[in-house]
């Protein structure tokens, strides 16, 4: 009897024990899991989160909350332990009207995709922006799913007409193959390729007017394969249109010249014809060093891009590119769409309204550009090796840009030459 009731206390001791235990527990600042959220489209907002301290708490509702989209997200732990005022401009709410864009074919889903996953961890997890996917032929399932599932927006499939992406009724396509053969034998790049011609005439003149890319004033666009190594935790769109830019880069250098000997005659043929719309201000300087008599080769490199779609479709930008494609240099050479772009921002766009991207960590195979300064890689938790950025090298035009623009180098670009 005796025995009994020492025993039964026992176990009410014990039982009272493993309740503080599991009070304890459950209050502590472990991450919790929640239920899913889901937005009025229905789609997963993220289910993890975590419990910041108060101190945290106040700096996450001060910094993080005005610079992310009027849709709740899960708390970026990264983002809790500084504060962002010095790096991040405070943006109102709502999202941008943008979306990103990629020219892709099937083939290209597994490279595609690691892009994206990159994307959506960096930045788009927390943003939902939508991604519009162009090709000139129809994507098929495994691509349609795959996109679908990785992307936090909606998604948009297009398929390219055949008007912008084939011959033009004035090229010659005699001199065109010979061109070809030609440069085949001399090894250039992508020199006898003929849809690699057309992806470059179509992303120079024609990705921003496709139906779906109408729905939308900015674009960035991706291509497969790419890197971003550090987290983007605040919305370039909004930077762009509050700190009214038109076009952005984050890598820049010179061009292989023989794919484009003749584009700088054509360049001035238009300038000539169309001084109305070189802009006041604009980055000749830039893109030659002689007062606009030659080309420097200087280009920003268009496989990462923020721009604005309504520049792109001005009457300015299309009569360029029109003067252009008459003259047939993206069949008849190589025009690589990078420095019909640049050469656009430059001549038709104020200084002020192009934008160099430091804290967008970046990789297109064979450059990175990794930022300068080691206290923006920590805060940004970039994983890129600094002494592979390209930025300060020679064969890099930034240098170039920074002079041009009277900005200051980043401290340590020294260290990186
Ligand atoms: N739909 C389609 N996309 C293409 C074609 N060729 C290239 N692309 C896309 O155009 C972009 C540039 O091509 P890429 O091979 O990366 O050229 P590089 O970056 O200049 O070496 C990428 O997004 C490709 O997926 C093509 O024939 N069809
Ligand atoms: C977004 O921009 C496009 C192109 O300028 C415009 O047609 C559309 O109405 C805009 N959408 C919103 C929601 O503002
Ligand atoms: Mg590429």
């Amino acid at each position: 009897m005796a025995t009994g009731n020492v025993r039964y206390a026992r176990y009410v001791l014990f039982a009272i024990f493993g309740i503080v235990v599991i009070y304890l527990i459950s209050t502590s600042s472990l991450p919790q899991y929640t239920e899913p959220l889901k937005d009025h489209a229905g789609q997963l907002l993220g289910g993890f989160k975590g419990a910041p301290q108060a101190e945290d708490q106040k700096i996450y509702s001060t910094a993080t909350t005005t610079a992310l989209s009027s849709q709740p997200t899960s708390v970026n732990p990264a983002l809790t332990h500084f504060p962002l005022d010095d790096l991040t401009p405070s943006a109102p709410e709502g999202k941008a009207n943008a979306t990103f864009v990629t020219l892709a074919r099937n083939s290209d889903i597994w490279e595609i995709a690691r892009s994206i996953r990159q994307v959506e961890d960096r930045f788009n997890r927390n943003y939902h922006y939508d991604w519009v996917f162009l090709n000139d032929k129809p994507f098929d399932d495994t691509f349609k799913k795959v996109t679908t599932s990785l992307v936090s927006g909606k998604t948009h499939y297009g398929e390219i007409k055949e008007e912008h992406w084939s011959f033009p009724s004035w090229i010659d396509q005699d001199k065109a193959r010979q061109v070809r053969e030609d440069m085949a034998q001399r090894k250039i790049i992508y020199g006898d390729s003929i849809s690699y011609r057309h992806m470059c005439r179509f992303e120079s003149g024609f990705f921003f007017r496709q139906p779906l890319m109408m729905n939308y004033e900015w674009y960035w666009r991706v291509e497969p394969s790419v890197e971003l190594f550090c987290d983007v935790h605040y919305d370039p769109f909004k930077f762009m249109i509050e700190n009214k830019k038109k076009y952005s880069f984050v890598l820049s250098l010179y061009e292989y010249v023989e794919t484009i000997p003749t584009l700088w005659d054509s360049v001035k043929k238009f300038m000539k014809k169309h001084p109305e719309h070189l802009a006041a201000d604009n980055s000749l300087e830039f893109l030659s060093d002689d007062n606009g008599e030659t080309y420097n080769k200087c280009h920003f490199w268009s496989n990462f891009e923020i721009g604005n779609l309504d520049w792109l479709r001005s009457k300015a930008y299309i009569d360029f590119f029109e003067t252009l494609d008459k003259d047939g240099g993206f069949f008849y050479e190589r025009w690589g769409d990078a420095p019909v772009h640049s050469i656009a921002a430059g001549l038709l766009l104020d200084k002020s309204e192009i934008h160099f991207f430091n804290d967008i960590a970046y990789y297109h195979v064979p450059f990175t550009h990794c930022p300068t300064g080691e206290d923006v890689r920590l805060k940004l938790k970039c994983h890129c090796n600094p002494d592979q950025n390209f930025d300060w090298k020679s064969y890099s035009c930034t240098s170039r840009y920074f002079e041009l623009n009277k900005l200051e180098k980043p401290a340590g670009w020294h260290d990186q030459q």
